[in-house]
């Protein structure tokens, strides 16, 4: 009986506290004293000091912030005191905000608004902790940077951290409509619960905020591109200014997406061409409404002329007139335009991935400052992979901001696990070698290389009303991910995966190692399943969901499947080379060289930019068609083995978020399988090759997979 009850004991002890339903996200403060004995004494916080008599918005944050996390990592909230009488005080500010980090005399310049410096010293003969920075929001900034030391249990004894963001705008795009509806949204519903704004604030606007800044997101367009005129009526500015109230002393900005369309759709004019004079001042007018209503107002997202959207090119104008129409507007209040580069036209083109270069080269140098044009990672739309859009590095005179989808649309939803860090670090890390000794694409956003006076990221939300925040679990590091990675575009997603695993799971190195690997090759995996050696654009038409290889007809050409694969019984693949559609002429000479020819093209592109036979001999010995059906297998055993890893957690992870992903890894293991084999079924008509030996044949026959029929899948139009 005793010997049971000890081993009840034990195992209560070592089952974590309380079930969890994901959504305090990574800001869970779990106590780590008792984890890390050695650390106890460091992490002993003994007061927050920080003196203001009249305290901002964001110092209030920032305190509110500091007591709520070191009361949950460490037992107890500190005390406030305005000197460090003992050791272990923590000193938060700047030199106006607090006089004793004043006398300090901390090297703060260089900066910047946000930057910050967390440094281990001594004062008045005490050890204590200072958090510096030159504004408010650099030290909020700081604090979430303490914050996360103790979370991810680092020695904090003697610090000397010096960071500054490497972009000036870090921002999220949600796809949300008034309706609530999400486009491309596996979250639920629209955070933003417009109908009862402005009078009803829900408290969740304060912790995605909180959410935000703890990854220096300061930016957020609440709208989607596909935007409605509605969304710039003074009813709505009321509600859009509710939320910038919540989100100012977080240090983020409101931008809105415009309809370039509004002047006539809500102001009763004829036209909207952005060149004529009642329209410049339809604009003028409407945007110092919306400055009187949210001072701090960022500015404009602009999709025009591209799928549908209204646009200057209506008028026979170029996307400069329009973008300088809103440029000129916002000008006088600081605002920006950030004007998309997703862009196709009507007519069907011969290369649907050239479309936004020669669209947009010939513009550039024809902006006016405050314009900043938004490039998607890769020319075509966002696939599970694409080598890096060739527009970065092509238009120096113009400031490109990266746009990367956070929301899972061509990568599983929200039930696969699918880690979207690597894809991120890979397009950054790509060299545009626009110059001889290489340029990445991080260098053209960070603005080093052409020298952009303004500098950006923005990420497509995956952020909705349920309670885990963004559909799953795991997809809630994809949202962290990008934070971390627009601070800094040269960081390692590895790392990122590390910290963000250590907050949201445990710091046990015995879940911290398997998850972090589990993470690392899940979107490798998600390519080899659905789309390998550079294939693209086969999923379900609309929706976006499961495979299409099949699709073809339709109102477009390049909305098909069959475009983009090309298989025959000669071959598969798009011929983008210089024998046909020349697509790889818009990198710079020593990259068009290396994608021009098939041997040099890194394999994971290889289909991409060839059309190659059937037996073409790949890297590994075989055959592509056996070398795509080896990708399709091992992109289903990632999963399974996934699977295997998770169950093995079981005990380290609190119940309820176990069982969820658990759950959705089956998910993603039986559509794994539905990818691969609807996609051997479908090319093997054409390559009319047995597979490899030892490779199992598709489940069901072609025929099965091509009638399947998804009318309610979530996100659609
Ligand atoms: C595509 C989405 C579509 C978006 C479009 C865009 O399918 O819903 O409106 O991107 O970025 O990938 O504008």
């Amino acid at each position: 009986m005793l010997v049971a009850a000890g081993w009840l004991l034990m195992l209560l002890c070592a089952l974590p506290a309380r079930a969890e339903d994901g959504y305090e996200l990574w800001l869970r403060y779990q106590p780590v004293a008792a984890a890390k004995p050695e650390r106890a004494k460091d992490y002993r916080v003994h007061a927050t000091v920080l003196i203001a008599s009249d305290r901002t918005p964001t110092q209030v944050a920032t305190l509110t912030e500091l007591q709520r996390g070191l009361e949950g990592l460490l037992g107890s909230a500190p005390a406030l005191a305005d000197a460090a009488t003992v050791d272990g005080a923590l000193i938060v500010g700047t030199p106006s905000s607090s006089p004793l980090i004043e006398r300090l005399r901390l090297k703060t310049a260089g900066l910047g608004r946000e930057g910050y410096l967390i440094r281990s010293v001594v004062v008045d003969g005490h050890a204590a902790t200072v958090i510096a920075a030159n504004e408010d929001i650099g030290a909020l900034y700081g604090a979430f940077h303490y914050l996360r030391l103790l979370q991810t249990q680092q020695p904090v004894g003697a610090l000397d951290i010096r960071e500054a963001p490497r972009t000036q705008l870090r921002m999220l795009d949600h796809w949300d409509n008034l309706d609530r509806h999400v486009e491309r949204g596996y979250a639920g519903q629209s955070i933003w619960d417009w109908h009862k704004l402005p009078d009803y604030i829900d408290p969740r606007y304060t912790d995605y905020a909180r959410a935000n800044a703890s990854i220096g997101i300061n930016a957020t367009v609440l709208n989607n591109v596909n935007a409605s005129a509605q969304q710039l009526t003074p009813m709505v500015i009321a509600k859009a200014a509710a939320l910038a109230g919540v989100f100012r002393p977080y240090g983020i900005r409101v931008f809105l997406s415009a309809r370039f369309s509004a002047p006539v759709e809500i102001g009763g004019l004829k036209t909207a061409d952005p060149l004529d004079p009642q329209v410049r001042q339809w604009w003028k007018a409407k945007v110092d409404e919306i400055y009187a209503a949210i001072p701090d107002f960022g500015g404009f997202l602009v999709k025009a002329n591209s799928e549908g959207q209204p646009g200057p090119q209506d008028y026979g104008r170029t996307h400069a007139d329009g973008a300088n129409l809103l440029a000129d507007a916002v000008k006088p209040h600081g605002g920006t335009v950030i004007w998309r580069a997703f862009v196709y036209s009507h007519e069907t083109p011969d290369d649907r991935a050239k479309q936004a270069y020669s669209e947009f080269v010939p513009l550039d140098g024809k902006f006016r400052d405050n314009v900043m044009v938004q490039v998607k990672n890769g020319a075509i739309d966002f696939q599970p992979r694409e080598p890096f859009h060739p527009l970065f590095g092509a238009m120096p005179k113009t400031p490109l901001m990266m746009e990367f989808q956070i929301t899972k649309e061509y990568l599983g939803f929200a039930t696969h696990l699918a880690y979207l860090g690597p894809l991120f670090e890979e397009t950054l890390r790509a060299d545009t070698k626009v110059q001889a000794d290489g340029t990445t694409v991080a260098e053209v956003v960070d603005g080093s290389l052409h020298g952009y006076k303004l500098t950006g990221m923005a990420g497509v939300a995956n952020i909705g009303s349920d309670r885990n925040w963004s559909g799953s679990h795991f997809d809630q590091a994809n949202w962290y991910a990008f934070g971390r990675l627009a601070w800094n575009p040269e960081s390692s997603s590895r790392d990122i995966a590390e910290e963000w695993a250590r907050m949201t799971f445990s710091n046990d190195a015995g879940v911290v190692q398997p998850v972090v690997s589990m993470m690392m090759g899940s979107r490798e995996a998600v390519v080899d399943y659905m789309t390998p050696l550079g294939l693209h654009h086969l999923m379900g038409r609309g929706h976006h969901y499961g495979p299409g290889p099949w699709v073809e007809g339709g109102p477009r050409a390049d909305w098909t499947a069959v475009y983009y694969h090309r298989a025959t019984q000669d071959g598969i693949g798009f011929d983008r080379t210089t024998r046909g559609s020349d697509a790889v002429s818009q990198y710079a000479k020593p990259v068009a060289a290396q994608f021009n020819d098939p041997q040099r093209t890194p394999e994971e592109f290889l289909l991409w930019f060839h059309h190659l036979p059937w037996d073409y001999t790949t890297t590994s010995g075989r055959p592509l068609w056996d070398e795509l059906v080896v990708h399709y297998t091992q992109g289903v055993d990632y999963v399974r083995g996934m699977r295997t890893t998770w169950a093995g957690l079981a005990g380290r992870i609190d119940p309820e978020r176990h069982a969820q992903v658990a759950a959705f890894l089956a998910i993603q293991e039986k559509e794994a399988q539905w990818w691969r084999d609807a996609s051997i079924a479908y090319f093997q008509t054409f390559s009319q090759r047995p597979l490899p030996a030892g490779y199992a044949p598709p489940a069901h026959t072609l025929d099965y997979y091509e009638s399947l029929e998804f009318p309610f899948a979530p996100g659609n139009g």
